[in-house]
This record gives C-alpha cells, sequence and structure tokens, in this order.
C-alpha cells in the first residue's frame, strides 16, 4: 500500500447498542480508531472496547473458506450442500423441522433476508436470535404497554433529565459512553440525581448518588411499592391517566395490596427502610425522570412484569416521551433494535406486523410474493435447542451468535447440537466452541469488511460502513442467505444486488406497515443509502428528518398499565445449592471474546474468569482470595479464581459470562445456569441460579508464559489470555507430574538437544519450580508452580518478552522469581488505553498524595483517553482516603 494512502470512513462501533459512530482510517501502517464528533450517540467519545477496535482485526484466527466437515471446501460446493439438506429436510419432515438462530449482532439487511427466508419461503417462524436472552422481555412489555415495541424517548432526555434511575444495568460497563454522558450532565448541574438499583455494588453503583442493593429478583415489589407511594403522595398525572391510558384501576390496586407499606416494600426487596423512602422522595419530586434497564431486569422469570412494573410509573406520572422524562431501554447488542424492526423473533413478523393477524400475514405475503407465510410462533431460544435435542429439528443454522456458550444449561444445548443430524455454523472466526458441532461452516465478511445498518437503542439508524477488503472467501451473510435461498428454488425473492437494495425493500415493507397504523415507517427516507445520516425512526412525510420523542395521542390506541405481582425466581436456593448465582459482564470484554479477547489491551483488565463473593461468606467456605473456587448447580459445574468483594450481597455470587472452551478449560458460565425462562417472554433467567460454592484444591497452581499458546492438556484449570509479545497461560492441576523437567519439555515439544539455555530453579520438598527458556538471548519460555495461588506478578514477566536481548539483571530476577524493583510490578491493568495498572496507580497516588481523577491523570495519563476506567480509578482513590 502507498505509505501515504489514508482513507477515513464513517462507520459504527460492532458493540453495545450505544451505537457509537467511529472514524476508522486506513494508513500503511494499520487502522486508526476515533470516535466520530458528528455521531449523535457518543459526539466523538469512544470506550475502551471501541477504541482498542483497530487491534482485534487480524486474520488468524478467521474463518476464510467454506468449510464442510472441517475439510475447506468452495461456495458452491458449501451453498448445495446447505440448499439440498434444507431442501430435503423441508419435503421429507415438514417446514417446522427447520430453524434458524440468528442475532442482534447481524446487520439489519442480513436479519431481513434470513427472516423472509424463513418465514415466507421455509414458511416456518422457527428463526429465534440471540435476542431472546436479552431484550425480549422488554419487548413483550412495550407490547403490552404500547401495543408495539416501541423506545419512546431518546438519549438526549438522559442530559435533560434531573433524575437518572438505573434498574439492573451496570451502565458504567456496557454502556460506558452514555453512562459518560449522564456523569458529565450531573457535573455540569450538580443538584442532578443518580440512583441505580443492582444487587451489587457495581462500578455504576459505584458512581451513584443512591445506590439500593435490592435482593435478587424483587425489581417488582419494589416499583410496585413505588407506584403506591406515588398515588399515596398525590403525585400521580390524572389528567395524562385519563386521556392518553387505561388499566390504572388494576394496576393500583395490585400494587396496594402487593405492596401495602414503606417497612413491606424494604424488608421484601431486602434494603434500609430509610434508602427506598429516599428513592421514593426524589422520584416523586423529579418531573424530570428517566428509568434505564437492561439484564438485571430483563434476564428474569419475571423479566416482563418487571419491564411493566417501571413502565406504569412512567404512565401514572405522565412521565413518557417528554424531554428529560421517560423509560429508556438500554439495548445490549449493536443491533438487538434491527432484528426487532424486522421481525427477526419467532413471535414476530416482520416491519413490526403480528405474526398472529391474519391481515398482517396477508400483507407481508403479497408483499414478498411468498408462496407461504407462516401462521404460528415458532420455538423460542431455549425451546429451540431442546426441540433439537428431541430430534424436532433436524436442520439447524446458526448465524453470528454462540448458543454453546451463551444459552443457559449449556451442557444439555452441547448435546442437543451434537444430536442434531445438520448443523451450519455462519461466523467469522474458525474455531469457536460451536465450530465444533458444525457440518457445514460459512465464512462471514466481518466488522469493517461488510456494509450496512444497525438501530442503537433510542432507534436512531446508522450506517456500517466497509473500510477493508473482503479477507479470503469470507463474504457478507444477507449474501451468503440469499445464495442458499436461490439454491432452494426461491430465486427471484432473493435477487439482491446490494445491501442497499435490501434496505430498501425493509424500507418499503415499513411504509405499508407505517400506513397500517405502525410507528415504525421508514417511508420518509428520502437520503441515498450510501450517505444515509444517523436517524431515529419513524421517518415519514410528517418526519422527515426522523423521530427524537414520540408521541402518544388517543387515535393510536390507550397506553397501558399492567397489573403485576412480585413472584420469587423460578428456583430458590436450598440446603445443596445454598447460594443464588448471578453472571453477568466485564468492562473489557465482550460476549464469548472472539474479538475483545484478542487484544492486550482488553485482556489486562480481568484476564480471569472469576467468582465474587462476599468477604463473610467466602471466610465461611473457606475460600481464599485469589485461589480456586469451584461451583457447583443442579446442572454443572465450573472454576474461578474467587475475588472477595465487600459489594457483593452475603448469599450470592457473581462470575462474568465471557469465557469459553476456546481460552479456558472448565470456565463456562452457562454450565450452571439454569434454563428457567419468563414464561411471557421466553427470556432466561441468567441472573439467578441456585449454587454451591467450594474451595478447589489442586496439587499445583501454575502459569506459564510462552510465544504461542499451548494446550497443556493434564491442566484442570487453564486460561489462555493474549499479552503483548507472549501468551499466559493460568493453569492449576490434580495431577504432580514426577518430573517438572520433563514434563515441561514435552509441552514444549522439545528433543533433548532443542534447548539453549535453561534457567531452572526446583524444590520438589516444597512442591516449587521455575524455569525459563532463553534463545539466543531472548525469552521464549517461563514456568512457574507451587502449591500455593500466590506466585509472582505475571504483567512484569510478560514484560520481559519485550525485550529483544533479556538483561543480566532480568535473568536474576526471573530466578528469584520477583521483580529486582517494585515499580517494575504495575500490577492488573485498570486504564487500558495507557495500560496503568493498579499497584502503580496505588504507588503513585499514596507517593504523590493524589485526590481527584484529574491529579491521576496528569501524573500518569490513566484515565484520560476514553474514560471506561474512571470509575474504578475513583474507587482506588477513594480507598487511598480511608
Ligand atoms: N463490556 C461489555 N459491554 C456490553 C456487553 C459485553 O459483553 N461487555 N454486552 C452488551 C449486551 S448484549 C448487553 S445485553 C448489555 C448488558 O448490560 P447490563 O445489563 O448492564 O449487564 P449485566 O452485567 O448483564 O447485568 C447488569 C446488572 O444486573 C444486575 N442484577 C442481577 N440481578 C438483578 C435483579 O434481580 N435486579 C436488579 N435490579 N439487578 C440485577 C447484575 O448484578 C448486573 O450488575 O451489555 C452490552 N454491553
Ligand atoms: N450466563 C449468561 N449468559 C448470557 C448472558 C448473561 O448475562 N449471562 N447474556 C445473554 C445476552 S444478553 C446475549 S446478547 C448473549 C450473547 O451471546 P452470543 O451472541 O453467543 O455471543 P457473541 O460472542 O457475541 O457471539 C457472536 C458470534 O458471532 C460472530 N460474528 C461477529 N460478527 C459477525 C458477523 O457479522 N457475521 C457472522 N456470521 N458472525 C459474526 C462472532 O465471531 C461470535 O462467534 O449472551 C447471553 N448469555
Ligand atoms: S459505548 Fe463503547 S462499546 Fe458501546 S458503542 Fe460506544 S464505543 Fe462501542
Ligand atoms: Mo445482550
Amino acid at each position: 500500500m502507498n505509505p501515504q494512502f489514508r482513507r477515513t470512513v464513517q462507520t459504527t462501533c460492532p458493540y453495545c447498542g450505544v451505537g457509537c459512530g467511529v472514524l476508522a482510517t486506513v494508513t500503511a501502517a494499520g487502522v486508526e480508531i476515533q470516535g466520530d464528533p458528528d455521531h449523535p450517540a457518543n459526539f466523538g467519545r469512544l470506550c475502551s472496547k471501541g477504541s482498542a477496535l483497530g487491534e482485534t482485526l487480524s486474520l488468524d484466527t478467521r474463518l476464510l473458506h467454506p468449510e464442510i466437515g472441517g475439510i475447506r471446501t468452495g461456495w458452491d460446493q458449501a451453498l448445495d450442500t446447505v440448499a439440498d439438506r434444507f431442501r430435503e429436510t423441508l419435503d421429507r419432515h415438514g417446514p417446522d423441522s427447520i430453524a434458524f438462530y440468528v442475532s442482534g449482532q447481524l446487520l439489519t439487511e442480513d436479519y431481513y433476508v434470513a427472516n423472509k427466508l424463513m418465514k415466507g419461503f421455509i414458511g416456518s417462524a422457527n428463526i429465534d436470535t440471540n435476542s431472546r436472552l436479552c431484550m425480549s422481555s422488554t419487548v413483550a412489555g412495550h407490547k403490552r404497554a404500547f401495543g408495539e415495541d416501541l423506545v419512546p424517548g431518546c438519549y438526549e432526555d438522559l442530559e435533560l433529565a434531573d433524575l437518572v434511575v438505573l434498574v439492573g444495568s451496570n451502565t458504567a460497563w456496557c454502556h460506558p459512553v452514555l453512562f459518560q454522558r449522564i456523569l458529565a450532565a450531573r457535573r455540569a448541574e450538580p443538584k442532578r440525581r443518580i440512583v441505580c438499583i443492582d444487587p451489587r455494588r457495581t462500578a455504576t453503583a459505584e458512581a451513584a448518588d443512591l445506590h439500593l442493593p435490592i435482593r435478587p429478583g424483587s425489581d417488582v415489589l419494589l416499583f410496585n411499592g413505588l407506584l403506591h407511594h406515588l398515588r399515596h403522595n398525590d403525585c400521580l398525572d390524572f389528567e395524562f391517566i385519563e386521556r392518553h391510558t387505561e388499566g390504572y384501576a388494576a394496576a393500583l390496586g395490585t400494587a396496594k395490596e402487593t405492596a401495602p407499606t414503606l417497612p413491606a416494600v424494604a424488608a421484601g426487596c431486602g434494603l434500609a427502610e430509610s434508602d427506598v423512602a429516599r428513592f421514593f422522595r426524589m422520584f416523586a419530586a423529579t418531573e424530570r425522570t428517566v428509568t434505564l434497564w437492561s439484564q438485571g431486569v430483563n434476564q428474569s422469570t419475571q423479566g416482563t412484569d418487571k419491564v411493566n412494573a417501571i413502565l406504569n410509573v412512567h404512565l401514572a406520572t405522565g412521565r413518557i416521551a417528554k424531554p428529560g422524562a421517560g423509560p429508556l431501554s438500554l439495548t445490549g447488542q449493536p443491533n438487538a433494535m434491527g432484528g426487532r424492526e424486522v421481525g427477526g423473533l419467532a413471535n414476530q413478523l416482520a416491519a413490526h406486523l403480528d405474526l398472529d393477524d391474519p391481515r398482517h400475514r396477508r400483507q407481508v405475503q403479497e408483499f414478498w410474493r411468498s408462496p407461504r407465510i407462516a401462521d404460528r410462533p415458532g420455538y423460542l431460544a431455549v425451546d429451540l435447542f431442546r426441540a433439537i435435542g428431541e430430534g424436532k429439528i433436524r436442520a439447524v443454522w446458526i448465524m453470528a451468535t454462540n448458543p454453546a456458550v451463551s444459552l443457559p444449561d449449556a451442557h444439555a444445548v452441547r448435546r442437543a447440537l451434537s444430536a442434531c443430524p445438520f448443523v451450519v455454523v455462519s461466523d467469522c472466526e474458525r474455531d469457536t466452541d460451536l465450530a465444533r458441532f458444525a457440518h457445514v461452516q460459512l465464512p462471514a465478511l466481518a466488522w469493517g469488511e461488510k456494509d450496512g445498518t444497525v438501530t442503537n437503542s433510542e432507534r436512531r439508524i446508522s450506517r456500517q460502513r466497509a473500510f477493508l477488503d473482503g479477507p479470503g472467501e469470507a463474504r457478507p451473510d444477507w449474501w451468503i442467505i440469499a445464495e442458499v435461498a436461490k439454491r432452494m428454488g426461491f430465486g427471484a425473492a432473493f435477487d439482491y444486488r446490494s445491501a442497499a437494495d435490501i434496505f430498501a425493500e425493509h424500507a418499503r415493507l415499513s411504509a405499508i406497515a407505517g400506513a397500517g397504523q405502525r410507528r415504525f415507517d421508514l417511508s420518509g427516507l428520502q437520503t441515498a443509502y450510501d450517505d444515509l445520516a444517523p436517524t431515529q425512526w419513524p421517518v415519514d412525510a410528517g418526519h422527515p428528518q426522523g423521530t427524537p420523542r414520540l408521541t402518544f395521542d388517543s387515535r393510536r390506541g390507550r397506553l397501558k398499565f399492567v397489573a403485576v405481582r412480585p413472584q420469587p425466581p423460578a428456583h430458590a436456593p436450598d440446603a445443596d445449592y445454598p447460594l443464588v448465582l448471578n453472571t453477568g459482564r466485564i468492562r473489557d470484554q465482550w460476549h464469548t471474546m472472539t474479538r475483545t479477547g484478542k487484544t492486550p489491551r482488553l485482556t489486562g483488565h480481568m484476564p480471569e474468569p472469576f467468582a465474587e463473593c462476599h468477604p463473610a461468606d467466602g471466610e465461611r467456605l473457606e475460600l481464599t482470595d485469589g485461589a480456586l473456587a469451584r461451583l457447583e448447580s443442579r446442572y454443572g459445574s465450573a472454576l474461578a479464581r474467587v475475588r472477595f468483594s465487600a459489594g457483593q450481597q452475603p448469599g450470592t455470587v457473581f462470575i462474568p459470562m465471557h469465557w469459553s472452551e476456546s481460552n479456558s478449560r472448565h470456565s463456562l458460565a452457562n454450565a450452571l445456569v439454569n434454563p428457567a425462562v419468563d414464561p411471557i417472554s421466553g427470556e432466561p433467567e441468567f441472573k439467578h441460579t441456585p449454587v454451591q460454592l467450594m474451595p478447589y484444591r489442586p496439587r499445583w497452581y501454575g502459569f506459564a508464559i510462552a510465544r504461542r499458546r499451548i494446550e497443556f492438556p493434564e491442566a484442570a484449570y487453564r486460561v489462555v489470555i493474549p499479552a503483548r509479545n507472549c501468551w499466559r497461560h493460568e493453569l492449576a492441576g490434580e495431577a504432580l507430574p514426577e518430573d517438572w523437567r520433563r514434563w515441561t519439555r514435552e509441552r514444549l515439544g522439545l528433543e533433548s538437544d532443542d534447548w539453549d539455555d535453561w534457567l531452572e530453579f526446583a524444590d520438589p520438598r516444597a512442591g516449587r519450580y521455575r524455569c525459563a527458556w532463553i534463545v539466543q538471548g531472548r525469552i521464549e519460555f517461563a514456568l512457574f508452580v507451587s502449591p500455593s495461588h500466590e506466585l509472582p506478578p505475571r504483567d512484569w514477566l510478560a514484560g520481559l518478552f519485550d525485550q529483544e536481548a533479556l538483561a543480566e539483571t532480568a535473568r536474576a530476577s526471573l530466578l528469584a522469581g520477583r521483580p529486582l524493583s517494585a515499580e517494575d510490578d504495575r500490577g492488573r491493568i485498570v486504564c487500558a488505553c495507557f495500560g496503568v495498572g493498579d499497584k502503580t496507580l496505588c504507588r503513585v497516588i499514596a507517593s504523590e498524595g493524589l485526590r481527584t481523577p484529574e491529579q491521576v491523570g496528569a501524573a500518569l495519563k490513566a484515565g484520560t483517553q476514553c474514560g471506561s476506567c474512571l470509575p474504578e480509578i475513583r474507587s482506588l482513590l477513594a480507598e487511598a482516603q480511608r
């Protein structure tokens, strides 16, 4: 490439539903990433994950060619195989024997085509999506309250609100740029308040003015209590209730009955009465209130009811779709919303039309000119995989999601997949846990290569634009689906030349839906696809520039209160499984880590799977902070590093969802999680599984740092972590090798005279062993083994792999197993942008007497770029001042 060459493309971040605009500049040296100052979601900001996008584009683990049975093949052969097999299954076993399982990470155009093929041409509604695991409770709640899946407000409301209530959302880590917008608004107007309702004291809770560490699962009670309180204190907007809503009396009646008094609410939610009272007073007194929520609400067997309990208080106060006031669901995936618009769920049609309405079905069928149309809901995600296991579904196509990792009761899902006669997987990566079950693997273009649109949490449609050439034989998802459709004999309806063609068709269908009173309507989109600026739907004749806030008037039907009753989670802890397992996300990793797990910038913050519990529980259970623990539920078991945290409620344990067999052994969160689902939405209860937690006592702990990934098949616990010039392997084992040197050399595949310079320290009686292999002055490999989890600092050792020639002092400290000076150990990475660790931060905060994040930024640069680490820097500062 010409070294002068620079080309900047405006695109959208492929991670969370904030939907930040990104400027990607291709240079001879690589891809530079910046926030797009003109994008209204982020105005130039990016979080740690977005900033690191340029480092996740390597091709070494990509799937670049179609494969059948793990063997490379050509597109024709692969597509014919898929189409023939689907056609044959359809003819022999009927439309419902085939299923698609898709994803909120597909672009709208891909999603539209997948849904069209399944519902209109194969003729089944057996297409569900990972959004079932994510937003389906909100979709169901919206439909109950609004008659349609509508997000009334927009991000600007967060800056206009005087009170922001965050329910079951770790916004600081999961929607970081929005969280920064909320914090900036509070800085600008200090009377503004933030309330966080979460059983854990998260980074979000740390930054809030009031944290309500609610008993897991009790949100309906809290919001019923709030509704009752608002009525009791005469804070309702009766004019709004009368003009726009129905069902108020019943909802209030149920709220009164189930949440009779403040003490009853506080006791039921496990909260201090004074805290509940303070929250209720704040809510009552603040007209401009926005309530945001995500998975602490949705992923519950009461998820839909939780959503309606929240919507009820907004309807009752008329605080909806007003500047600075309204309910706002935070969507997880970049295109969770787009999927909802194309009807990608098994109980939707397309363009917000209803599967169970014969008129809607006819409209869509006529528009598609399709031979048939699904006329009843298909299987919802968890049931879909159950049906695969039972042999009811005989062929499944999975796109852009990894159910072997992300569905609850993962072992059952894996059994189902291995029993399924035909599994097709479209992905960008080659070696995922799911790939092992695929009969056919189809290589999809990835972010930066593909072209299309996504819709963020505030209904804003933005373009993702390609800035890289597609590698190998990878193709856009829509193309792959359309090719299969053509080969199944549905050619005419799938003859698209580009994503733009598909979007135009989708917009035309939305116009039909819009004319029939649906709010989802893109009929007014005038600009050419390529130039499409970020726009909020509906875009119709009345709103050619899009619509920041929806208006509600009775012409479109009344908004509905839903009477909701608090229910306990599906499974209560008992003597065998006494703790409640909560699962979720960490700041710098995205789901199964296929992209964020590639860059050391993002793996440093929380490199290993962990189980966070209250220190009192930990001590009672004889756990040791930093050692390993074993978790067990009725469904499976997992290993994780123990972290004591006073922010974790006694009786609960939290583990992250991210680790899989591809990068760890025995640390799969969903091996533990129960498959209970919300009866209305079908969304799984990822946040509440009874488990047992106990010390795991391996014979040895160790870690190895190497220039490449090493299998270590005997290690019962093994986590692989990419670092800058090496791979870290965290290990623990149950069998003690007789001879560590021989064991090590076998793992490295070394012949007896292969090694050059081998440093070694062994104390077999104490169970300690250390070695380092140096080739031509450069370190190749180091292993540290001990009977306890206390081992030398990894960051420092990994840093030695940056040296082209190992310094003499480094050799000495290698064998001593510790850095010669404390400064060499920066500790665990806190600031991902500048690689600043917790030990460095604590040292400098103490030695220079720093008191504010600004001072820390001036001294170490930490926190000055993306700001995702500011909540943690603030807690380190607070600790230092304690
Ligand atoms: N860094 C990062 N960001 C992401 C993602 C990621 O993988 N990594 N994924 C994206 C996706 S797809 C999603 S869906 C979002 C999810 O974003 P969030 O919903 O913010 O993330 P989670 O960590 O799943 O869960 C949120 C919180 O719910 C709390 N919770 C558990 N039980 C209850 C309860 O009964 N009541 C209440 N009130 N709270 C409870 C948990 O303690 C947790 O802190 O994040 C998006 N953003
Ligand atoms: N225990 C527990 N489990 C959970 C959750 C939880 O909180 N706790 N949260 C749930 C939620 S909210 C979600 S959203 C899910 C997420 O779970 P998944 O969707 O399973 O996780 P991802 O790692 O995002 O999977 C995306 C896959 O698509 C591939 N991919 C990326 N881009 C493309 C593309 O353009 N085309 C194709 N074909 N493939 C692509 C990636 O390589 C990756 O393999 O997890 C759910 N599971
Ligand atoms: S907040 Fe971060 S992950 Fe989410 S869209 Fe913006 S840059 Fe991407
Ligand atoms: Mo999600």
